[in-house]
């Protein structure tokens, strides 16, 4: 049975054409003009672009005392219904747990996910076990590490662990990922809050201030180029974390950055003189900064300093957000985004001009599939490619609400907000998963997708001298000679 998706524009991170796309067995076989198919699809005035990958979702996630309430079904239904093929989950072993146990985890819970997925391991406590175990983790397709800088107590891993982590990494090929915020202020700045009786959801923003994330971000990018790895920021969200991203940048060092896009349109003003479910709604880590942050993380984007953008999807109820009534460190940090991660990027990064059709595709899948080594099985519309495409109708618009969204939660962060940009129609390995308004795939459609270790990476040369010359042996208190 063959596919043919006729009529349309393929928009590519580099190229704008028109050609029909022939699919079969779940690949690209063809890609040219008036092409024929068993099937075929319309894409009369729509763009044909690679499906968006999610790098950074938590789904079914224990976290905070509960369970992040959209699990690998209804995940990855939003993330079709938004044009996104493919999500990246974090396994996330309890501190004392082999990550082997926790990977089987996530193996079963995965099992009913529509759309292809790929995992991170995290790093959540050190010693011999876990230094061993990242190995069988990287032959079990695993590539990339995240190390929590914050959530002192529960999931944080401390500076040396951080090195010893990442040099494991560098031996391994594998990336290390960092979630960038000093643990130690964030917990001193929550308590002296609510020791002064500032316990409302403003309050998490006050304890988690830019400079924070900036000065994690920065410890991250240093320890990484000591250990000789590349790193991986998640979630940019503020000019102090993008500086330093964009000074190693410039420095050689191979630093990437993940803004998401509840930063890139969604502000600060959302914690203040609002009810409290609706700033609670809305607490996630990093929080939600002002419009200057704003305009710089859009700048990042433009400029290719920051690569990615991803939702750190992360859905609580609202019953589940009161859990943290009377203390906001009790609320559990998260935000939903899968479904409309797309559109709203589409309508405030193309529709604004801030960003070009080709940029979107580059930043919502093509530089993620670079980075974490899916090129070009995902993130491409090549011949052998898999067919993870979007049918995307730039005139299309509609009103985001939680009463027609496909995730489990009972309000939508960006409620009200109209969107054009939709997709027409999402395939997930050449089979129609939405159109018309619906899912058409059954849950287990989706497979996991196994991501070898990269190429042992070349140092940048400043740092590559320093660090690899014999250093001369200082003998203090004998005078150099001739004196
Ligand atoms: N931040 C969140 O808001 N939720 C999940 C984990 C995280 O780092
Ligand atoms: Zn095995
Ligand atoms: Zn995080
Ligand atoms: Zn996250």
């Amino acid at each position: 049975m063959t596919t043919v998706i006729k009529n349309g524009t393929i928009v590519t991170a580099d190229l704008t054409y028109k050609a029909d796309v022939l699919i079969e067995g779940g690949q690209i076989i063809e890609i040219g003009p008036d092409l024929k198919g068993d099937e075929s699809l319309d894409a009369t005035g729509c763009y044909v672009m690679p499906g968006g990958i999610d790098p950074h979702t938590h789904l079914e996630m224990p976290f905070m005392g509960t369970y992040s309430a959209d699990d690998f079904e209804s995940g990855t239904r939003a993330a079709l219904a938004g044009g996104t093929t493919m999500v990246v989950d974090f396994v996330l072993p309890s501190p004392g747990e082999g990550l082997m146990d926790a990977l089987k985890k996530w193996d079963n819970k995965s099992t009913r996910a529509h759309c292809d997925y790929s995992f991170h391991m995290a790093i959540t406590w050190w010693d011999k076990q876990v230094f061993d175990e990242m190995k069988t983790v990287t032959e079990h397709g695993i590539n990339t590490f995240k190390h929590f800088m914050a959530y002192k107590g529960a999931l944080m891993v401390n500076d040396d662990e951080l090195y010893s982590s990442f040099k494991r990494c560098a031996e391994l090929g594998a990336i290390p990922l960092v979630h960038a915020e000093n643990g130690d202020v964030v917990a001193e700045l929550s308590a002296k809050l609510l020791a002064e009786g500032n316990n409302g959801p403003e309050g998490h923003a006050y304890s988690r201030p830019p400079q924070v994330e900036g000065e994690a971000t920065n410890r991250a990018i240093m320890i990484a180029d000591m250990a000789g790895v590349p790193l991986y920021v998640v979630h940019t969200s503020c000019e102090e974390s993008h500086e330093a991203i964009r000074r190693a940048k410039m420095n050689g060092k191979r630093v990437w950055g993940e803004p998401l896009i509840q930063h890139l349109t969604l502000d600060e003003s959302e914690y203040f003189d609002k009810d409290w479910d609706h700033a609670a709604r809305r607490v996630m880590s990093p929080p939600f900064r002002n419009k200057q942050h704003q305009d710089s993380l859009w700048a990042g984007l433009q400029s290719g300093t920051l690569s990615c953008v991803a939702t750190d999807h992360c859905a609580f109820s609202t019953e589940q957000k009161r859990y943290g009534v009377g203390d906001f460190t009790k609320i559990p940090n998260g935000t939903g985004g899968l479904e409309d991660r797309m559109p709203m990027l589409w309508t405030y990064g193309v529709g604004t001009g801030r960003l070009t059709p080709n940029e979107f595709v580059a930043v919502t899948s093509t530089n993620i599939a670079k980075i974490l080594n899916l090129y070009p099985k995902k993130g491409a519309v090549l011949v052998g490619a898999d067919a993870d495409l979007v049918v995307w109708d730039p005139k299309a618009s509609k009103t985001i609400s939680a009463k027609t969204q496909q995730s489990a939660i009972d309000y939508n962060v960006f409620e009200g907000k109209e969107v054009t940009g939709l997709p027409r129609y999402t395939l997930s390995r050449g089979v129609v998963a939405w159109a018309d308004g619906e899912i058409k795939t059954k849950e287990g459609h989706g497979q996991f997708v196994a991501r070898d270790p990269g190429m042992p990476v070349t140092r940048a040369l400043s740092t590559w001298k320093e660090l690899t010359a014999p250093r001369p042996v200082q003998r203090s208190g004998i005078p150099a000679s001739g004196v």
